[in-house]
Formats: structure tokens, C-alpha cells, sequence
């Protein structure tokens, strides 16, 4: 049987894509051919790697969480600051920080166990840490360089916006990078909605 690589994720709106990419350009050119940086429109928060899954899998994960998500109420996020994994001293992956209510972490809760019910792995034990991959550092580079440029990078609050769902992707990776093709939309709870869907950049 044919397998999809797959994974849930919250979109970013366009706006927030462009500001962080604005809010980074400096330090994409201090860093240059040391990182791969995450293209604009590929940013996304990361709910859970589901890795190669069949087909009929993604289908019944997709209708389960439907079902569950869609009691759950809309919640804001804002996007702030920076930061690397591991450690400073050995950076490896790059990325911008999300500070989010409890809310964020049920969903997260209800997205591990749809996923175990259908026998996919749980998460690592690791804590879950939301944020932003904008960039992931080259085997390559120079820890000392990466250190120095990195230091100097506070990029502040960047912006905020309303979380209406979650999106089951597909990663098709390719030699120029990876490309991400939305499955399924899974809205929140759709009586929460706000009449816009307000977005914040903090340049605006
Ligand atoms: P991260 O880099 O932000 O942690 C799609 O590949 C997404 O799944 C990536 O944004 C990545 O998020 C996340 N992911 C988590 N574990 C992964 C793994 N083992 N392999 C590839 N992607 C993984």
C-alpha cells in the first residue's frame, strides 16, 4: 500500500509568513548558505510528526479529529521572540517562539490520542515546545559564526492572530525542498467563530 508522509499543523496567515520573513532578513544574510531556511509560505507550527501513514490511515484520523475538534474553542496565539534546539552553543534548528493558552496543549492532547487510537506512534517524551522552524543549521557552518550572529537576533513581539483549525498535511520532500499539500482542513468549534479573523502584525 501506497504511504503518505503526513503531519497536523496550524497554518500561519500569509501576513504573519511575511513578517516573520521580514523580521529575519538580516539574519538570513549574516547566516547566509549556513542554515536552510524554511521558505515563507511553508511556516507552520508542527502539532504532530505523523511520518509515512497509509492512505485509509489519514482518512480515519482525519474524520476522528474532525469529530473532537469541533467542540473545541478557538484560541489565540501570538508569535514572539526566538530561539534555538539544542543549545546555543550547538544550534541546530532555529526558530521563532509562540506563546499560546492551555488551550493550545488540549488540542494537542486530543491530536496524540486520536493518533494512538489508530496506532500511531505517541510523541517522544519529550515536553511539547510550540514553535516556529524558520531555519535549520548546516552541518557545515561554523559554530563560532552562528553564535555571533545569532546573539544579536531579538525580533520582539512579531504578531498574534485567532486559530480557526488545524491542517493534515502531506510532505513531499524534493531536492529544492519540501512541499506541503493540505489534506484535510479541521475547523475548531465553528459557533466560537469571530466575524473577522483578525490578524496583528506587529509593522502594521
Ligand atoms: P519542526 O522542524 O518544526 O520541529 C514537517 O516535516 C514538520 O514535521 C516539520 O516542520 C517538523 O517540525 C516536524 N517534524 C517533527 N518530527 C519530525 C521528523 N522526525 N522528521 C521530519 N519532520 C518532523
Amino acid at each position: 500500500m501506497s504511504m503518505i508522509r503526513a503531519f497536523i499543523a496550524l497554518e500561519i496567515p500569509p501576513v504573519l509568513q511575511d513578517e516573520i520573513s521580514r523580521a529575519s532578513a538580516g539574519l538570513k544574510q549574516k547566516l547566509g548558505d549556513s542554515v536552510r531556511w524554511v521558505a515563507p509560505h511553508n511556516l507552520h507550527l508542527t502539532l504532530k510528526f505523523l511520518g509515512d501513514v497509509p492512505r485509509p490511515g489519514l482518512d480515519a484520523l482525519a474524520l476522528a479529529l474532525g469529530a473532537e475538534l469541533g467542540r473545541l474553542p478557538l484560541f489565540e496565539l501570538t508569535l514572539a521572540e526566538f530561539g534555538v534546539f539544542p543549545n546555543p552553543k550547538r544550534p541546530r534548528v532555529l526558530w521563532v517562539g509562540v506563546q499560546a493558552p492551555p488551550a493550545l496543549e488540549q488540542v494537542r492532547r486530543v491530536v496524540e490520542a486520536c493518533a494512538a487510537r489508530l496506532g500511531l506512534a505517541p510523541e517522544e517524551k519529550k515536553p511539547f515546545s510550540p514553535h516556529l522552524t524558520i531555519g535549520r543549521v548546516r552541518e557545515t557552518a561554523s559554530p563560532a559564526g552562528l553564535q555571533a550572529a545569532l546573539q544579536g537576533f531579538h525580533p520582539g513581539r512579531l504578531g498574534a492572530f485567532t486559530v480557526e483549525g488545524l491542517r493534515l498535511f502531506r510532505s513531499d520532500l524534493r531536492p529544492q525542498g519540501p512541499i506541503y499539500t493540505s489534506l484535510a482542513l479541521l475547523p475548531l468549534a465553528r459557533e466560537n467563530f469571530p466575524e473577522t479573523n483578525e490578524v496583528t502584525p506587529e509593522s502594521a
